[in-house]
């Protein structure tokens, strides 16, 4: 009868603590989830293919807009016509240097809303600093 009354004391107490575990898993988890700059991950949809030919001259892009929508796979066919030139959009982590008349081939997937600048980076001449254009994704 005294053994029979350890033994139940003894799975009473080792229930009590595997009990005591899962509750601090519990908190544990719901304490990562609400953690601050935690962010749901969003899933990207990956489009077709969209190829644009850009050329690159004193002092401008053309075209100097690209529009695209999320999730497209793009492909930038950049070619300067006149002097070396850069191509950079600094949030696709795109920065190219092109040399005249050759074609340089950017790739990458917009996989972010927004409107972002991209510019020339290599100095060639009085309008340098107005060499931008804009890439749109909707
Ligand atoms: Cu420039």
């Amino acid at each position: 009868m005294k053994r029979c009354f350890i033994l139940l004391l003894l799975v009473f107490i080792i229930g009590c603590s595997s009990n005591s575990d899962i509750v601090n898993d519990e908190s544990g988890v719901v304490s990562k989830l609400s953690a601050p700059g935690f962010e749901d991950i969003e899933e990207t949809v990956v489009d077709d293919l969209k190829e644009f030919n850009i050329i690159a001259k004193q002092w401008r892009f053309e075209p100097d807009i690209i529009e695209i929508n999320k999730g497209d796979r793009i492909k930038l066919n950049v070619k300067s016509i006149d002097v070396t030139h850069g191509f950079v959009i600094s949030q696709f982590n795109v920065n190219e240097i092109l040399i005249p008349g050759e074609t340089t081939v950017v790739e990458f997937i917009a996989d972010k809303n927004g409107e972002y600048t991209f510019f020339c980076s290599v100095q060639c001449g009085d309008g340098h600093s107005n060499m931008n254009g804009k890439l749109i994704v909707n």
